[in-house]
């Protein structure tokens, strides 16, 4: 299980889509890849197995030994992991190494209880900046390019995951996090930076101040986006391919698998490559856990093949996504991820009819008048569930045109998703802005 440390940058390939950092691990055909495959499976059970009591006592429930796994179809026969189960064994009860072997920790915060922690070997994280680094230069980064890495540093996986691909690349890493806003434009300019790291909705946000400053950030040196973190729209993806004059690329990851460049989209921009030489994924029903057929939508489900110290089995991400094993125009092999709808756990059934915030994203993002910026507010009345959409005008729209406003979003929002909603027109600047993660949804509904 070496890590990939030679970067083969696409000698002889055409430029553009065909620059591969690793060619012969990202065009392996699908027979050699389902080999490689099985054998990081075998090692994965085994080192969850020997080194984590909650994966031996779970595996012999279901009377699994590692020495089981012959096909890579048995994957099915090993059982789910959930955060709950991260959370449950805080802080270091699922690592399969001791504490100090580790090199590095990060966690996610939640909004309630114990944070969900994480731990790399040195090794993980050696893989880790490898696979980063592929998706950057999968996105059209390129050596001695200035990257402008503006998700947040520190527990979150965002920051250090960029900064290290971004540095194993050759790139020059601008390690400047969220916040700042005003300063980050002056930085884009004058540093020239060529790429940019954020989230979706912060990227919007740099776009924004620069905007008010009068700077046109199309005319500066920015040409490749790395978006993620966050779902987002085709929408959004043209609004802030429009304000940036960039090519803004979709990149995936968790911190329970590894953290940003678990997926990554190509210059292609059709949908995110999963590098399966390091992940085994699945899409299960989520009711019944039963696998879903190619192409159909379901629960993105990652088992690690590669991973030390935090082997995990078939994790269920809650993301909410299709894959299809179809050839890319790129010339890699790997899966697509086909765009994260949503999380499951941000599904709303309004009368019946399931939405994710995304949905509502594009309609709304692009549409006249309106800026590219909402938050959905879910109460409960009576027994349902009733969404109002807070909206924001484009700077100059007159007051008197807010109910137009209102009534075309309305509209638009039951012809193409199928839901009545109310809707509340707000002033420019009223809608809460991100520096990481956007807020799309307040609920107001009464827990438990
Ligand atoms: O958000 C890692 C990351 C950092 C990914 C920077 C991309 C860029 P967590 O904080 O653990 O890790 O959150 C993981 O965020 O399960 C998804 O619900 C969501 N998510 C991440 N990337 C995308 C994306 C990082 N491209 C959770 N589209 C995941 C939609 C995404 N949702």
């Amino acid at each position: 299980m070496g890590a990939i440390t030679t970067a083969e940058v696409g000698i002889g390939a055409k430029e553009g889509a065909r620059h591969y950092l690793h060619r012969a691990q990202e065009t392996l055909s699908r027979e050699r890849l389902a080999a490689l495959q099985l054998s990081r499976l075998r090692a994965t059970v085994r080192n969850a197995y020997d080194h984590v009591p909650l994966h031996r006592a779970r595996l012999d429930a279901a009377g699994i030994e590692p020495n089981d796994i012959w096909a890579l179809a048995d994957v099915q026969r090993l059982p789910f992991t959930v955060k709950t189960d991260l959370r449950d064994h805080y802080p270091f009860g699922m690592f399969a190494r001791p504490c100090a072997d580790l090199a590095r920790l990060h966690a996610s915060s939640g909004t309630t209880g114990k944070p969900t922690v994480v731990g790399y070997t040195r090794h993980d994280i050696d893989t880790w900046a490898d696979l980063m680094a592929r998706s950057l230069a999968a996105a059209g980064v390129r050596h001695g390019d200035v990257v402008h890495n503006a998700y947040g540093y520190g527990l979150f996986t965002g920051g250090l995951g960029a900064h290290y691909g971004a540095e194993r690349l050759g790139a020059v890493v601008v390690p400047v996090s969220g916040g700042s806003t005003e300063r980050q434009v002056a930085l884009i300019v004058d540093f020239r930076a060529r790429v940019l790291c954020a989230t979706p909705s912060y990227a919007l946000a740099i776009a924004e101040v620069a905007e008010k400053q009068g700077i046109d950030l199309t005319k500066s040196a920015l040409d490749v986006g790395l978006f993620g973190a966050e779902p987002w729209s085709d929408a959004m993806r043209r609004e802030i391919e429009a304000r940036l004059g960039l090519k803004a690329v979709d990149i995936y990851g968790l911190s329970e698998i590894m953290g940003p460049g678990v997926a990554c989209e190509c210059e292609c921009q059709a949908g995110l490559h999963g590098w399966e030489d390091h992940f085994l994924f699945e899409v299960i029903d989520p009711e019944t856990g039963k696998p879903v057929p190619e192409g159909e939508a379901g629960e993105l489900v990652i088992t690690t093949l590669t991973k030390e110290a935090l082997p995990m089995l078939r994790y269920r991400t809650r993301d909410i996504t299709r894959i299809t094993t179809a050839p890319c125009d790129c010339g890699r092999t790997h899966l697509r991820i086909l765009r994260i709808a949503g999380r499951n756990d941000d599904m709303l059934i309004i009368r019946g009819v399931n939405v994710y915030p995304s949905q509502i994203e594009e309609v709304l993002v692009g549409r006249p008048n309106i800026a590219p910026h909402y938050q959905l507010v879910v109460e409960r009345r009576g027994n349902l569930d009733h969404v109002s959409i807070e909206v924001e005008v484009r700077p100059g729209v007159p007051a008197d045109a807010f109910t137009a406003v209102a009534r075309d979003v309305v509209y638009h929002i039951k012809s193409m998703v199928g839901i009545t909603t109310g809707v509340l027109v707000k002033n420019p600047g009223d809608i809460p802005r991100s520096q990481g993660k956007a807020v799309r949804v307040r609920d107001l509904r009464p827990k438990g």
